[in-house]
């Protein structure tokens, strides 16, 4: 297919999009809304308190997230699953608006899962008795825009970090035991 007509056929395909197919979601590559080369996320916790932030910088080939988070409670202390969530909604209490994971590879969840991992798998974090977290995660499973076949975090519906409550022991569906939502981030275009 030549370029124009490989473009004519995405343009048609948005279009499609927009007439309320959502089962397109899939189609990352019709949707990135972006091209920035760096986002970020403001965390909030469940009382909708700000508990901290993420960058997330596109690599050559994968992206480099960077979570600072402070004052968390005491409860928090320990290790917690950390994931990329289809939607960029935190608004609801328990942050379930923000969606299942990203993984239109269909893949199971887990790092040391056989049929793993799951696009929106990442390893987990610890939070210190300080209630301080300073981490950087690495992964080639996602993309910001489209980048190296990966499924765009700034799609046109966007895309959440979320920390659970448990730590993810990167094997159990399909979230591996990891808990309620604890903490959640729109992920946005930064420029
Ligand atoms: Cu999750």
């Amino acid at each position: 297919m030549t370029r124009a007509l490989h473009t004519l056929a995405l343009t048609t395909a948005l279009a499609a999009c927009s007439l309320g197919a959502p089962a397109l979601a899939a189609d990352h590559h019709a949707e990135a809304m972006s091209d920035a080369a760096e986002a970020h996320a403001v965390l909030i916790d469940r009382e909708r308190n700000e508990v901290g932030h993420a960058r997330l910088q596109q690599g050559p080939t994968g992206v480099l997230i960077t979570l600072e988070l402070d004052g968390l409670p005491d409860s928090a202390v320990g290790w917690h699953g950390v994931h990329l969530h289809q939607i960029g909604d935190c608004s609801n209490a328990d942050f379930t608006s923000s969606g299942g994971h990203i993984n239109p590879s269909e893949r199971s969840h887990g790092l040391l899962n056989p049929e793993g991992p799951d696009n929106a798998d990442l390893p987990n974090i610890y939070v210190h008795e300080d209630g301080m977290l300073r981490a950087q995660v690495f992964t080639d499973r996602v993309s910001l825009n489209g980048e190296y076949d990966a499924p765009a975090l700034l799609d046109d519906n966007g895309s959440a970090l979320v920390i659970h409550d448990n730590e993810d022991d990167h094997t159990t569906q399909p979230i591996g035991g990891a808990g309620a939502r604890h903490v959640c981030g729109v992920i946005e275009a930064a420029h």
